[in-house]
């Protein structure tokens, strides 16, 4: 029987009001249950709300830097239990081992750097035209808060949200993806044995329709952070949109890399290899196109397909293994369904487009490394987010062309090019319309201390890590206090 988790709120380990369950399964071996988890519906995002805002009075008039601590113990103890949690990652996601250690310490990076913050937090003194009169700006909590995070990152990205709302005084409640709500619990887990005060950090598993949604509506919560889809986000936005909540999104992406003739081709095929594969690229960092200049394309294509075609396809704990599965049957089907389109479109499958079937492979969702060729700008496996093992080579013979090829995507997150040429370099810095813009360095690998986040439809202009964080979760007050001991008038007005 595999073990029963619950719900934590107000600081205590519920069911959900249903009685209801679902299972989180491996995705290298369905039969392996790694816990069943309450399935939540609005009564339980109701009580969530409910534990959250009767903390957040307290915990906004703690001391930033006392909030900030717990991000600290934080960090420690994800420190010591990194080996544990990266096993159960890679058996709750799939990716591999390596992957899932790169997760693990992004979050204990940001949980650091966010502590760091709690000392900082700063605002500005702005003059006053007036005699004797201060002005200042202060960082204000938004208040209640909803985090709802995707499966591919599932320590990191939560992290990404909840240590900015800690540091900012913010009460949350998160709902992680329905695909790794084991590591979750785990994470929340960390926070309470580090003693953050009940009601500051609550937990609602479930679907999105059920608890997602409601999370989003509900009168309580003042704010919501999410990471995922485009089609999810936008159904977010309108109604945090009629509802007039802030609401910061992360959504898809059509990462691009550029590769021109002078380039290192050895080291542009590496980073093009890790870039699409990795988390068999189902990162919004992904590299889904390749941009690739005549002169030095027929060479690049060979080499790319030597080094995509000796990747071993396989269970992410085995030490070898580059590509691990993807993380449930339905992304499985979407994604060859993609490959189908792709080839309808007329471009030219050059390695994979099939899912792997027999030995270590029945009981997993494993797909073959695909590289398209001969793709298009316009084609729908160039323009729509599949995250998936897929890439595609994009033919260009100059920069502008090239620059323009990248930028003709409703999405604009990441993009590398990758040149020596002093001049191709800073069109690409002024052109990209990316918010990650990557010289000579994969378009994956974003770092915590780097505002993270896209322009266009890949999000609404919020970005994520960095000091940016702490913008998501406050307001700006400005406070302006008058000790003249008059009644004075700004403008002139005597
Ligand atoms: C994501 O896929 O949503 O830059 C985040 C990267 C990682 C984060 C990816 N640090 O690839």
């Amino acid at each position: 029987m595999a073990e029963g988790y619950r719900n934590y709120i107000g600081g205590k380990w519920v069911p959900a009001s249903s009685g209801e369950t679902f299972e989180s399964r491996n995705p290298a071996n369905r039969d392996e249950v790694l816990g069943t988890f309450p399935r939540s519906m609005p009564e339980d995002v109701d009580a969530a709300a409910g534990a959250a805002k009767d903390a957040y009075l307290d915990w906004m008039r703690t001391p930033v830097p006392e909030r900030a601590d717990y991000l600290l113990r934080v960090g420690l103890l994800l420190e010591q239990r990194k080996e544990e949690l990266s096993e159960l990652m890679t058996r709750e996601m799939g990716k591999t081992l390596k992957e899932s250690r790169g997760d693990v310490q992004e979050g204990i990076d940001f949980a650091y750097y966010m502590a760091g913050e709690g000392r900082r937090f700063f605002g500005h003194t702005v003059p006053s035209e007036l005699r004797d009169k201060f002005s200042m700006t202060i960082r204000h909590p938004i208040g209640v808060v909803g985090l709802i995070t995707p499966w591919n990152f599932p320590i990191a990205i939560p992290l990404w949200k909840i240590a900015p709302a800690i540091v900012s005084g913010c009460a949350s409640i998160f709902k992680p993806a329905e695909d790794t709500p084991l590591l979750a619990t785990l994470l929340v887990q960390v926070f309470e044995e580090v003693g953050l005060p009940p009601g500051v950090l609550n937990l609602v598993h479930g679907y999105g329709e059920e608890a997602g949604e409601p999370l989003v509506q509900h009168p309580d919560v003042r704010a919501i952070s999410f990471t995922g889809s485009l089609e999810v986000g936008r159904h977010i936005n309108e109604m945090c949109g009629r509802l007039m909540k802030r609401c910061s999104l992360e959504l898809g992406s059509k990462n691009v890399l550029i590769v021109m003739p002078d380039a290192e081709l050895d080291l542009a095929v590496e980073a093009s290899a890790w870039g699409a594969f990795a988390t068999s690229g189902q990162r919004c960092t992904a590299t889904s196109r390749l941009v690739v200049h005549d002169d030095v394309r027929s060479e690049f294509t060979d080499k790319l397909l030597q080094r995509v075609k000796g990747m071993k396809v396989g269970n992410g704990l085995e030490p070898d293994v580059e590509l691990a599965p993807v993380i449930n049957e339905k992304q499985k089907q979407r994604v060859l369904e993609y490959i189908e389109i792709g080839q309808k479109e007329g471009a030219k499958l050059l390695t994979g487009g099939q899912e792997l079937t027999g030995d270590g492979y029945d009981k997993g969702n494993f797909l073959a490394p695909t590289v398209f060729d001969e793709m298009t700008p316009e084609m729908r496996i160039a323009q729509e987010e599949i995250f998936g093992p897929v890439t595609g080579i994009i033919r260009t013979n100059d920069i502008d062309e090239a620059i323009r090829i990248a930028n003709s995507t409703n999405y604009g997150l990441s993009a590398a090019i990758y040149t020596h040429d002093i001049s191709n370099v800073f069109k690409a810095v002024r052109e990209l319309e990316f918010g990650l813009v990557y010289v000579n360095a994969p378009t994956i690998g974003a770092e915590v201390q780097i505002p993270f986040g896209g322009m266009k439809s890949t999000g609404n202009g919020h970005r994520e890590a960095g000091p940016q964080a702490l913008d998501e979760f406050t307001e700006w007050k400005a406070v302006s206090v008058d000790f003249s001991g008059k009644v004075q008038k700004a403008q002139g007005i005597d």
